[in-house]
């Protein structure tokens, strides 16, 4: 296997498995099913080894999504709240996801479901596709409420919500003269007691950055500024001047730690499904736990940085500034304004753009989508958002920084009033949600949430539903029959832009 970094291990990549035409579900194969006329050794359609990689990849990401809100419940020892999805979705919506049956039998047992549907994909159990399918919506749903509405709702009340505020991005914002902390994953139980234990006094030795998601809700919350996103991560290492990185959980590459071999940098692990070999461990089960790592990660670091050689950048790389902290209440218009402006065409409809950064994506998104905001007005979070401050758009007019990626809760928040306030449903308001470089399973969930919302949602990367018409054909026929919504690939940025010259988004308003 090759060493080095992300952009040189990226090889040649296996199109059939791209495409989800390889199941691996049983020992009688694995199997490939290339043409739609041949079969599996137990003799399933490519239809529905196509269907059952889906459903697998959107139930990982709700499975990733709800275990972050469940660490939350876990640290506050709370439960799950009862009637959950009931007080937080639009009623109508609730109804026709009841009488779908995309809810769970019990709503608090929502787990159940996400292992149900592995179950279901496994060797001789679910073999009508479309029925596999619909499960991938029902992860939606789950991915939605109990993983990003909830751990935005439980982080927002224990640690604050945002505000608005100039941020710092980019490798530039490590400080070789300091102390460098990184902390990069999702989850803030350890982030935010280490942000704590740093603004005490006595501290301004150390700069604390972060990496990712962590990184983009510290940069929300406190300003802490944000150093890179997942395909700039190795690169916070490889600059020499990072003394001690902690990680909590997701999107932490496992290069991470060869590459910390070569330097002085020692990382640190925090949660008990999350570990590196060499690395130091200290799982946070609560708040002084959190405070008692915190306060030996410092010390850690301080001895590190006396043994670091290198106090100078190679070479200083760049930072950049950007407007940050938005969220659901403290948008510079109100909900009720922002209504009209649409009604009245005036902003012609709101664009997410949300998810990862893949390298495999090469085409130039930001220029269409900068093109575009002369008349709509974008959110942005996770990766996409950092990679949007590192060409200057973020700048709180059309761009607003909506935080991590389960803060797209905040999106489908503002989503879900701007239709109410205009007294329509969600589907027939001009929303959509673009994704142009997805990695992980997290971001496929995502968009399967949003889709069960009735919000049109763009993939700009041919994954796994691109090489199958009957699969591609039946989620379309199915998201619109029942929520007027549509997933969609579009991998050049140009035809994408046309598409919505000349289709406009989905809207009443026409
Ligand atoms: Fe994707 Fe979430 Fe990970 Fe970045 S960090 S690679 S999921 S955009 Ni959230």
């Amino acid at each position: 296997m090759k060493r080095g970094f992300l952009s040189q291990r990226l090889g040649n990549q296996c199109f059939i498995g791209l495409q989800g035409k390889c199941c691996k579900n049983c020992l009688l194969g694995p199997c490939i099913v290339v043409k739609n006329s041949e079969k599996g050794a137990c003799g399933a359609s490519q239809d529905l080894v196509v269907a059952r990689n889906l459903l697998r990849f959107a139930a990982a990401g709700a499975a990733a999504h709800c275990g972050h809100a469940f660490h939350m419940l876990d640290y506050l020892k709370k439960e799950c709240p009862e009637d959950y999805i009931k007080r937080r979705a639009p009623v109508y919506l609730y109804e026709k996801w009841k009488k779908l049956g995309l809810l769970p039998k019990k709503e608090t047992e929502y787990f159940k479901e996400i292992s149900e549907a592995l179950h279901l994909t496994t060797f001789g159990c679910n073999a009508d596709y479309e029925d596999v399918l619909r499960w991938c919506i029902k992860m939606g749903v789950l991915d939605g409420y109990y993983g990003l509405y909830l751990a935005t709702e439980l982080e927002d009340k224990i640690f604050g919500k945002p505000s608005v505020r100039i941020g710092e991005l980019n490798l530039g914002v490590i400080k070789p003269e300091k102390v460098n902390i990184a902390l990069h994953g999702h989850e803030q139980i350890f982030a935010e007691a280490i942000t704590r234990e740093v603004k005490r006094k006595d501290n301004e030795d150390i700069n604390l950055i972060g990496v990712c998601c962590t990184g983009a809700s510290l940069l929300a919350r406190h300003g802490i500024p944000l150093a890179a996103n997942v395909v700039l991560q190795e690169q916070v290492i490889a600059t020499g001047c990072v003394d001690v990185l902690v990680v909590d959980v997701q999107c932490i590459m496992p290069s991470l730690a060869d590459l910390a071999e070569c330097y002085h940098t020692k990382i640190v692990t925090t949660n008990e499904i999350c570990r590196i070999p060499n690395a130091l461990h200290f799982p946070i089960k609560n708040k002084r736990d959190a405070e008692q790592a915190a306060r030996q990660i410092i010390r850690t670091a301080r001895i590190l940085f006396k043994h670091r050689k290198r106090k100078e950048f190679v070479t200083k790389p760049e930072k950049k500034r950007a407007v940050v902290g938005f969220h659901e209440k403290n948008l510079p218009f109100e909900i009720k304004k922002l209504a009209e402006k649409i009604k009245e065409r005036k902003i012609k409809g709101i664009i997410a753009v949300i998810g990862c950064e893949n390298p495999r994506v090469k085409e130039d998104w930001i220029r269409v989508y900068k093109e575009l905001s002369k008349e709509y007005i974008f959110f942005t979070t996770g990766c996409m958002a950092f990679k949007l401050a590192q060409f200057g758009l973020l700048d709180g007019k059309r761009f607003f920084h909506m935080g991590s990626c389960v803060n797209n809760a905040r999106i489908a928040e503002v989503f879900k009033e701007v239709s109410r306030v205009a007294k329509h449903e969600i589907h027939e308001m001009p929303f959509l949600v673009s994704c142009p470089m997805p990695i992980t399973e997290k971001a496929i969930a995502i968009g399967m949430f949003f889709a069960s919302l009735g919000v049109d949602v763009h993939f700009g990367y041919n994954f796994l539903v691109s090489g199958d018409l009957n699969i591609a054909n039946s989620i379309a026929s199915f998201l619109k029959k029942e929520f007027k919504s549509k997933v969609f690939l579009e991998m050049l940025p140009r035809r994408f832009m046309e598409r919505i010259e000349k289709e406009g988004l989905a809207t009443i308003y026409k």
